[in-house]
């Protein structure tokens, strides 16, 4: 079957672009993949489920962003000593990337008996990685650090939750990337909207010239379990706290065959996206946490969802 391409995300013909076959050690998924641009290349973090129902992180290396090749070992695997082991010990999830000078800074899900805390992890070669800190207690998830400082501060948004403001986007700031602070909520969950049960961080937000653009995903409730869709939120340039408009319409909804069944049915959900210069964006997600698709936007458009019809962030 063909995939659908009446949304504004134009989804790439050859998708799924990473699936289980295309590893080369045992998995059985391929999903919620960081794609970043390194030395020409893009490369993939991807999550990918073991038999025993626990999580690692592969890598992929592409010359073109859509044809990808894994490399025979994972990237991240569940440290084995000191303060990560005791918190990593149920796996590692939906890793994020973000260049900051010459270094790649990733955040990831560590999960334990102790809930689920944010790892932060530096590379600059993709060879080798060097755990930083945790830099969450348990319960937040999705953290995405910006690629610039403001006021001399690094920012990130991350999904906290609790049971009186559930699963929204906060922000924090700091100044050395492993203490974070001055936090605060930004955007909540829109009643009896398509984002009414969960909101939270995707792609590493990207600069454009109205704002940072933020792809995240919003979750509705249905008799037949949740829906994951994406959705967008412009966040002002100079104060990412300020949100200059949030898409009141979704971007992506799970359309096609291996977005609506799989692993867990009905997901789309990213962790990536790559601007390319010639106004395009490269966004990547895992279709019902499977396998990996691709799809392209034009930045222009997805800034004006933001600026033309417009709900309110909180
Ligand atoms: C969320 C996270 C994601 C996953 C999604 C759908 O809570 O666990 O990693 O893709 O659920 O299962």
């Amino acid at each position: 079957m063909e995939s659908l391409n009446n949304s504004i995300i134009k989804r790439y013909e050859g998708n799924p672009i990473l699936t289980k076959r295309d590893v080369p050690y045992p998995v059985e998924t391929v999903h919620n993949a960081s794609v970043i641009q390194y030395n020409g290349q893009y490369i993939m973090l991807f999550r990918s489920h073991k038999r025993n129902g626990r999580c690692i992180i592969g890598i992929a290396d592409s010359e073109d962003g859509f044809n990808f090749k894994v490399r025979p070992e994972p990237f991240i695997v569940p440290a084995t000593e000191g303060v990560f082991s005791v918190y990593e010990a149920y796996g590692v999830e939906d890793p994020r990337c973000c260049k900051i000078d010459n270094e790649y800074f990733i955040t990831y899900s560590a999960y334990s008996k102790y809930g689920v805390r944010i790892g932060l992890a530096k590379t600059t070669d993709f060879e080798k990685i060097e755990r930083i800190s945790l830099i969450t207690e348990s319960d937040h998830r999705n953290i995405v650090i910006f690629p610039e400082k403001f006021k001399g501060r690094f920012a990130r948004l991350d999904r906290p939750h609790s049971e009186i403001s559930p699963w929204s986007i906060w922000i924090s700031y700091s100044p050395d990337l492993i203490h974070w602070g001055d936090s605060r909520l930004v955007m909540k969950p829109e009643l009896y909207h398509w984002d009414e049960m969960k909101i939270g961080p995707g792609a590493t937000p990207f600069k454009t010239k109205e704002g940072w653009l933020n792809i995240y995903h919003g979750v509705f409730p249905t008799m037949n379990g949740s829906v994951y869709r994406l959705g967008l939120a412009l966040h002002d340039l100079e104060d990412p706290a300020k949100i200059v408009g949030v898409s009141d319409d979704w971007i992506l909804q799970p359309e096609d065959p291996w977005e609506v069944t799989g692993y867990v049915n009905n997901v789309v959900f990213t962790c990536g996206a790559v601007p390319e210069s010639d106004g395009t964006v490269k966004i990547y997600w895992g279709g019902a946490d499977t396998v990996m698709c691709v799809g392209t936007a034009r930045i222009d458009d997805l800034v004006g969802m933001c600026l033309k019809n417009s709900r309110a962030p909180l």
